[in-house]
């Protein structure tokens, strides 16, 4: 059984994954594309030598009848209208993190998945697939170092467009770390604050980096989360875990330890499409074995909607300077499976 799928917004992640889906997983079937920027969706099934049908419009290709499933990988304030019209069209449909921009958006998407009685929403979240991530989580639960107490990680990016505002260190940056850690810890936001380092000079000016978020959990575990998106040197992603025990860190990424030169060096990725590649194939391949076996498994909507709301604390935080309170609604019994 062929999935097949269609594709809105054909940037940088859609088009890696439209290339994934065609040229390294199985099972899935790129048939329909669209773009705001339609030369940019036409340049796309070229690049790719793709199959398929380029559309006007995203509302118009998740009603084709050629289209079983959905990818939404367009900038992140379009995903909430076209994540509820994939709902109401009975579509499954692989969103991009953020679920929505706000946290009420994704309540609405979650919402409309109740409704509608069925999982259809996996969220583009890909830590907890990354081999790294999972074996932190075996030794954590595990026990291997008794309770966790402190976890200290960083998110580091080269550069940053101009177009890059001071809350998207939160809504498009940390959002990452913001999902995987309830994941890792099995727990939930209960506080957030967010302080600013000096500031780097190798970045745009209306532009605060670094900035450090300090996350406290209901199980009383404290998180520091440098968030450095100019740190020119590389992407490089750091999550050590203090538990009553041990310490267990993030592996880092295999590389070649070289020796030359009178020097023993291994090299720093620069690329987030290189950092995660596995997750993002294993994250794909496991949304379309899902609809083949007419169950998804990967991030729910709901895990979209915790993410947000610990989002939304935290952007506050950014403005008002305060520790702010993540208040999340009651989980419905349907998210509990
Ligand atoms: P991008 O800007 O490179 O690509 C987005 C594309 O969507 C653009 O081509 C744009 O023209 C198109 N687009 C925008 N609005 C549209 C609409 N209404 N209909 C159709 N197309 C539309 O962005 P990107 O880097 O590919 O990011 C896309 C999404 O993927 C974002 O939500 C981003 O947060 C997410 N993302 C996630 C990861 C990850 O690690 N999980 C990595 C990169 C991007
Ligand atoms: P991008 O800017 O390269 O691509 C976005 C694309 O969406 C653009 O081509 C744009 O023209 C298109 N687009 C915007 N509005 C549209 C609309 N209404 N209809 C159709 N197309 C529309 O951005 P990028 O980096 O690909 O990010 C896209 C999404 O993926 C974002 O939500 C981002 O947060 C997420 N993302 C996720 C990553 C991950 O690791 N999971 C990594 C990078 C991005
Ligand atoms: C990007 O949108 C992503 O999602 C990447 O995974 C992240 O590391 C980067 O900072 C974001 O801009």
């Amino acid at each position: 059984m062929t999935i097949r799928i269609g594709v809105i917004g054909t940037g940088a992640i859609g088009e890696d994954h439209a290339r994934r889906i065609t040229h390294v997983l199985s099972g899935g079937h790129i048939v329909a594309v669209t773009d705001v920027n339609r030369s940019q969706a036409e340049a796309v099934v070229a690049r790719l030598g793709l199959d398929a049908r380029v559309y006007d419009d995203g509302h118009e290709l998740i009603k084709a009848a050629d289209v079983d499933a959905l990818l939404v990988t367009s900038w992140g304030p379009t995903h909430e209208e076209f994540v509820l019209a994939a709902i109401k069209a009975g579509k499954y449909v692989f969103c991009e993190k953020p679920l929505a921009t706000t946290a009420q958006g994704c309540l609405n998407i979650v919402n409309a998945e109740v409704a509608a009685g069925q999982r259809l929403v996996q969220i583009g979240f890909m830590r907890p697939y990354d081999r790294g991530y999972q074996l932190l989580k075996q030794a954590i639960d595990d026990n291997q170092i008794g309770e966790p107490l402190m976890v200290h990680c960083a998110h580091r990016n080269p550069t940053v467009p101009e177009s890059y505002i001071t809350s998207m260190a939160i809504v498009d940056t940390a959002i990452h770390e913001l999902d995987v850690l309830r994941w890792l810890l099995n727990d939930d936001y209960k506080t957030v604050q967010v302080v600013y380092p000096r500031r780097t000079r190798n970045r745009f000016e209306h532009l605060a980096d670094p900035q450090v978020v300090l996350i406290e959990t209901h199980k009383g575990v404290r998180i520091d989360l440098e968030i450095f998106v100019n740190c020119q040197y590389g992407y490089d992603i750091q999550c050590s875990v203090v538990g009553e025990t041990g310490i267990i860190n993030l592996p880092e990424p295999q590389s070649l330890l070289v020796r030359s030169d009178a020097r023993l060096s291994t090299a720093i990725l620069t690329d987030w499409k290189q950092r995660f590649i596995d997750a993002y194939d294993i994250e794909l391949q496991n949304f379309i074995n899902g609809i083949a076996q007419g169950r998804i498994e990967g991030p729910t909507a709901w895990d979209g909607y915790a993410a947000a709301v610990a989002a939304d604390a935290c952007v506050k935080a950014q403005e008002s300077g305060q520790i702010e309170a993540v208040v999340m609604a009651e989980r419905p019994a349907f998210y509990n499976q």
